[in-house]
């Protein structure tokens, strides 16, 4: 079939809006209509040509939400109807790290994922005169139609608005997620949140349903602040107005160092200034950011010595198929709140818009809808 995709012809470039070619889903494989996909500052990062793994001509995306119009042969948990959210991080039931109560990093299909080709090593993508264009994050949801593995959906409650659940795909999951099932953040609780952002945003909206009692935000961008506080944020912090170190000031502010610290800027240095601003003794730091290829991260191994733990996560821990139609229910049900953060809604022939605003920091979400 054809349909209308936004292709990443190279790094640095905007996105080009075109018609491509899409083969039908093969074998476990499930065509997918997208009706609505939001734009995360990662897909920003890869088309930015920072990301190691960054391949082009490629379909990004990945925080979609759609309608299932065909299945392929085997493909049995889904059926032409249902409602899906594409899953970056899949969750086949068998593997390793799927039967490892630890993790959530399925890793069934993570190579040919990496190397923007479904499981058969194959793209289905291709322009109209027929070079392949690889898919992205296994979902590619610029584009109006795609395919994907059915261990990469998620099936999801009808009455659920494509427009607003399409965020719970990446942005809502990975922060509500670091909190509740990385970080397993205790009623009462101090937490510092580095970015105000579409994750930074959620990781503040999970920091008040965990019960946590000081919430302190920090962005250079003081435009972030309003919205951060009407979902929980109780002080904020903009680094350029503070006198002397950042680390000391907030180690002081939250009365000995924070038990939580997230990072979601992306940002090797603020990374450390997380760590080293979480208590001494038990304090974790969480790393959500994405930093550049090259970038690493320092401090001093006393630091860790003295206590405090650094870890990361992906998709907020999340088992897709089992976490993601409970998050939707949650947003369904009043628990958690998504509407205030999409700030802009495009449509794919505007869908540079959002590269644009994201980079003027006027935008907390944009979701394109088709
Ligand atoms: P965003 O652009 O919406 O937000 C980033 C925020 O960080 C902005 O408000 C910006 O002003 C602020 N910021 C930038 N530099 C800063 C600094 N030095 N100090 C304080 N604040 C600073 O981006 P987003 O969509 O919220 O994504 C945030 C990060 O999380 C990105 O690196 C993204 O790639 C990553 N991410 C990771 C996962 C995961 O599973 N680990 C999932 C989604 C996104
Ligand atoms: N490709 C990059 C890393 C990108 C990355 O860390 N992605 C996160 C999700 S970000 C969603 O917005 C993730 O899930 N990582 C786990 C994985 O297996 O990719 C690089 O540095 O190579
Ligand atoms: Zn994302």
């Amino acid at each position: 079939m054809k349909t209308r995709a936004a292709v990443a012809t190279a790094a640095g470039k905007p996105l080009e809006i075109m018609e491509v070619n899409l083969d039908g889903p093969r074998a476990g494989e499930v065509l997918v209509e997208i009706k609505a996909t939001g734009i995360c500052h990662t897909d920003e990062f890869t088309l930015s040509g920072a990301d190691p793994e960054g391949l082009f001509p490629a379909i990004l995306g990945h925080e979609g939400a759609g309608v299932v119009v065909e299945v392929g042969e085997g493909a049995t948990s889904l059926k032409p109807g249902d409602h899906v959210i594409p899953l970056y991080t899949p969750e086949c039931r068998e593997c390793e790290y799927c039967l490892n109560p630890k993790t959530n990093l399925c890793q069934a299909i993570r190579t040919t994922q990496g190397q923007g080709v479904m499981p058969d090593g194959t793209s289905r993508f291709s322009t109209l005169d027929g070079d392949p264009i690889l898919h992205y994050m296994g979902c590619s949801t610029f584009s109006n139609h795609t395919v994907l593995p059915e261990i990469a959906l998620a099936k999801v409650r009808e009455d659920a608005p494509f427009d607003k659940i399409c965020y719970i795909g990446c942005g809502v999951t990975t922060g509500i997620g670091a909190v509740i099932n990385t970080a397993k953040v205790e009623i009462g609780s101090r937490a510092i949140v580095f970015g105000l952002g579409g994750i930074g945003l959620n990781v503040i909206q999970g920091l008040r349903l965990a019960g946590a009692d000081q919430i302190v935000g920090v962005d250079l961008n003081p435009n972030k602040r309003a919205m951060a506080e009407r979902f929980g944020m109780t002080d904020f912090v903009n680094p350029n107005e503070v006198d002397g170190d950042l680390v000391p000031y907030l180690v002081s502010l939250t009365k000995g160092g924070a038990d939580y610290t997230f990072d979601a800027t992306g940002n090797v240095q603020v990374m450390r200034a997380a760590l080293e601003s979480a208590h001494k003794g038990w304090g974790e730091s969480i790393i959500i950011g994405v930093a550049p290829a090259g970038a690493e991260i320092a401090t001093r191994p006393f630091q860790l010595v003295t206590g405090r733990v650094w870890k990361g996560t992906a998709f907020g821990g999340a088992r897709g198929r089992t976490d993601v139609p409970r998050i939707v229910d949650w947003y369904m049900e009043g628990k958690i709140d998504i509407d205030p953060m999409i700030t802009h809604t495009l449509t794919l022939d505007t869908i540079n818009d959002g590269f644009d605003l994201m980079h003027e920091g006027k935008s907390i979400r944009s979701v394109v809808v088709y």
